[in-house]
């Protein structure tokens, strides 16, 4: 099943180069016409707005495919060195708005619908997103994709295509209850399914030895097996005419039915068994940051780790490539530790399957993966129990053994019998019971490791990795974070990307450091006027949004102070809450004038994992803290509380662009790096935060008099936590404090009822992992720091201009420039 590579075309019309449909409003009108009729099958005065989303979506697709096959044909030609990028998460957003961005089509769509009746705007809303991921890292290898299409950079991202993506939030009285993603209902139009290039995946089983002419080799005798079949997807650079591939695999039965029980009269039981198989690709699980160590979830691993080695080794190289060049010609870019099962993988199709030594084909296997580690939270290092592992994968198990003995032994060579040594860095953990620690193995077989912002880069070799860093000297570096600018400014953003191109002209958009030379705008009374009434003009569009998604009111006459991103305790949604409680307690004790409360609309948007007790607990208090603020006549609407349930891309996309203020509060030294910091900043939101992740670099850019520091640094954390660390002395030391937690614990936003929220508050008082009590002080008056600067709306401008003219490093094109650069060596491509 090889793509051919060569294939003499006897047709005269198969000889000529695949065309795009005309670039004019009648062409597009015509190919749309033409995707209703043929390809939907119906007129256009019977169709719904379904009908019409996908047929205007296989329009947009129609003026990608020549693009997209020519990017085909010339890699196939090229045969340059590439990227697969492997993430078990791809979180796409809506992929309608950006093919048009792509293919400079955004006007000349709208116009042809509107001559066919049709409003753009009502199709676009149809698209439901794809929401393959959970949060940050699946948000990252969706912007990294994007950037590699639009610096035509050779590249596949391999992941899967879950049938459920990340859950529907709803608020059930203020609680969390998760609905399922049945993203794909209505139909996917960005989808290439190819059955015909399916990968067998086996399972379980035992591995025994064989002669094989006098050498002695393993081979494996798996006893299940399930069909990866591979759903393409464009990735579309941004008006450059190169689309790159998304693969995507889905699981599927081997054989529909299986004819022995079937024949055995056993039909429920054949049925179950297919049932079985596709499973495996069903859900997305839901955690952020913490791992769940569920067998399932190892399959999900090997099922697409194993499908996406098989599928570049089989049908993406030549026929007969000589594999001791492997690592010339790719580069498999691990997305975090997810993905790590294919190291012992490729040992295993090099040496198993095509029968290389072991030596040579380490040596290859060393040569051609990448790691990204994304936490450092200890409780997120994936570790895969020995026992699991060793059932699901036994030939794996040993391979993973063999690595570990090898690698030890150097570790014994280079420092002698430190046996201490040798366990804090061997692949297998013996505590609390023998496990596979899947971070060390990314990091034996990798030629780099990188961090996602200097100051987490600094402390994995310092701290998490450090014996390794010790080891070995130069394998680590660090890659900040970025995002696209397509997606989060060009598209959420219209109206400041007009304005910036007004005064620019449009190369920023690849050109991101470009964004500087608003510098001397800031600096211009007229462009501030323009800068303040697009913030403006974005409240009031997001104002129109949640009132019809959500019925939520925004005052577009407040501050907007967001906090969006997944609840987690090390994030801190508590503080943010402690300070509206504190400004609320402040009301209505009477202890401050409601004249001198600046008024401000709170945003939150956070979905909890669905087993994360304390966190649900906090999403829950967060809305009963907003249903009693808003409902209080003594605030005078000058506070009010909204969480908009489901935050998700499209929603993002629509906050942030309208936000003044960024929370970005975790405990310095949690947060590796965050993206949504970078998003709003780019937007021209204000940050208020700690020095944390990419917070440290966004401060370093925009400067100390743009942006509002406060709490903790990292040193001062570790400093509390050996003195140890005693949150009640927080409490009892701070009236403000013991007053805005007593409050909660009254019960005065549980209808009187204390034992609701004990738990949040028990934890606060006799745990507080993350040292919300410490920071809480500083905290307050960093806030109050932003209300006096908010009262001076004309510098608060000139602060919002020069983050965004500042922040052009943010681009997710810098941090594959540095990729490139620094591990991956790609040669630049057409
Ligand atoms: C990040 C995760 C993560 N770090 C396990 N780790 C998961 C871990 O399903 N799981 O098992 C899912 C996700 N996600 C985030 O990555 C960091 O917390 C952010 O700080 C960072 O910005 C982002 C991208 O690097």
């Amino acid at each position: 099943h090889h793509i051919a590579h060569s294939r003499e075309e006897r047709h005269p019309l198969a000889k000529a180069p695949v065309t795009a449909p005309p670039n004019t409003v009648d062409g597009f009108v015509k190919q749309f016409l033409d995707n209703l009729n043929f390809g939907q099958g119906v007129a256009l005065s019977a169709s719904g707005v379904n009908d019409q989303y996908l047929a205007l979506a296989r329009t947009v697709r129609d003026y990608l495919m020549a693009r997209w096959l020519e990017t085909v044909r010339r890699q196939l030609v090229s045969q340059a060195k590439g990227v697969c990028y492997l993430s078990a998460e791809y979180l796409l957003g809506r992929q309608l708005g950006n093919s048009l961005l792509a293919t400079g089509l955004e006007d000349v769509a709208a116009e042809a619908l509107a001559e066919c009746g049709i409003d753009i705007a009502d199709l676009r809303a149809q698209e439901v997103e794809p929401g393959l991921g959970n949060g940050g890292l699946g948000r990252l290898a969706a912007c990294f994709i994007d950037s590699l299409a639009t610096m035509s950079v050779p590249s596949i991202g391999y992941g899967i295509r879950y049938e459920y993506g990340i859950f529907r939030q709803t608020f059930e009285d203020g609680q969390q209850v998760e609905k399922p993603d049945r993203w794909l209902s209505m139909g996917s139009p960005w989808e290439f399914p190819h059955p015909e290039a399916a990968q067998t995946i086996s399972f379980g089983g035992r591995t025994e030895q064989y002669d094989d002419d006098g050498v002695t080799r393993t081979r494996w005798i798996p006893d299940w097996d399930v069909l990866a079949i591979p759903y393409n997807y464009m990735v579309p650079g941004y008006l450059n005419g190169r689309v790159n591939t998304l693969r995507l695999w889905s699981a599927q039965a081997t054989k529909a039915f299986d004819l022995r029980i079937f024949n055995a009269g056993d039909y429920a039981e054949a049925v179950r068994a297919q049932t079985f198989a596709e499973n495996i690709s069903k859900v997305l699980y839901p955690e952020d940051s913490t791992p769940q160590g569920k067998e399932l979830r190892l399959q999900q691993q090997y099922f697409f780790a194993a499908a996406s080695i098989a599928d570049f080794l089989d049908v993406v190289l030549p026929p007969d490539y000589d594999l001791t060049k492997l690592p010339d010609r790719a580069i498999f870019q691990l997305n975090d530790t997810h993905p790590v099962i294919a190291v012992p993988e490729l040992m295993r199709q090099l040496v198993d399957v095509r029968g290389l030594e072991w030596e040579q084909a380490w040596e290859i296997t060393q040569g051609c993966f990448a790691y990204t580690c994304h936490t450092l939270l200890p409780e997120a290092l994936e570790v895969w129990s020995v026992d699991l592992l060793g059932r699901l994968l036994p030939r794996h198990l040993e391979i993973i053994y063999r690595i570990n003995e090898e690698f030890l032994a150097a570790v014994r060579e280079r420092y002698g019998d430190d046996e201490l040594r040798v366990r804090n860095m061997s692949i297998i953990g013996e505590h609390p019971e023998r496990s596979v620690r899947m971070a060390h193995l990314a990091t034996v077989a990798s030629v780099k490791v990188n961090g996602v912002a200097e100051l987490h880069s600094q402390l994995l070799r310092e701290k998490v990795l450090h014996d390794f860093h010790e080891f070995y000297p130069g394998k680590f570096t660090n890659v900040t974070n970025g995002i696209t600018p397509r997606r989060f400014l060009r598209l959420a953003n219209k109206s400041l990307s007009e304005l910036i191109t007004d005064a620019l002209g449009p190369g920023w958009v690849t050109d991101l450091d470009r964004l500087r030379e608003l510098e001397t705008y800031a600096e211009d009374p007229e462009f501030r006027e323009r800068f303040a009434e697009v913030k403006a003009s974005n409240k009031r569009r997001l104002n129109r949004v949640l009132l019809e998604r959500d019925g939520l009111e925004v005052d577009d006459t407040h501050m907007l102070d967001v906090m969006v991103k997944r609840l987690h305790e090390y994030k801190r949604q508590m503080l943010k809450l402690l300070h509206i409680v504190t400004l609320y307690d402040g009301i209505v004790s009477g202890r401050v004038p409601i004249s001198e409360v600046t008024p401000r609309t709170f945003i939150f948007g956070a979905k909890a994992a669905p087993g994360y007790r304390i966190a649900k607990d906090i999403i829950h208090l967060i809305n009963k803290v907003g249903s009693v603020v808003n409902a209080d006549p003594a605030v005078e609407g000058r506070l009010k509380v909204l969480f908009p349930p489901n935050y998700n891309v499209t929603l993002a996309e629509r906050i942030i662009p309208a936000a003044d203020l960024s929370e970005q509060i975790s405990l310095a030294g949690k947060e590796a790096s965050g993206t949504g910091n970078m998003k709003f900043a780019l937007n021209g939101a204000l940050t208020i935060g700690t020095d944390d992740g990419a917070n440290v670099e966004i401060r370093q850019l925009v400067g100390d008099d743009h942006f509002f520091l406060f709490g903790m640094t990292e040193p001062e954390v570790e400093e509390l936590a050996a003195k140890g660390y005693v949150p009640s002395d927080f409490y009892r030391a701070d009236p403000n404090l013991r007053s805005a937690i007593d409050l909660i614990a009254s019960g005065a936003f549980s209808g009187g009822d204390r034992s609701v929220f004990e738990p949040v508050i028990s934890n606060l008082l006799y745990n507080d992992r993350f040292m919300v009590l410490a920071d809480y002080a500083a905290y307050i008056a960093a806030q109050e720091r932003v209300d006096a600067a908010y009262a001076d709306a004309d510098t608060w401008t000139r602060s919002a201009i020069l983050n965004v003219a500042r922040c052009g490093f943010f681009s997710s094109d810098r941090s594959m420039r540095d990729y490139i650069d620094r591990i991956w060596h790609t040669p630049p491509s057409f």
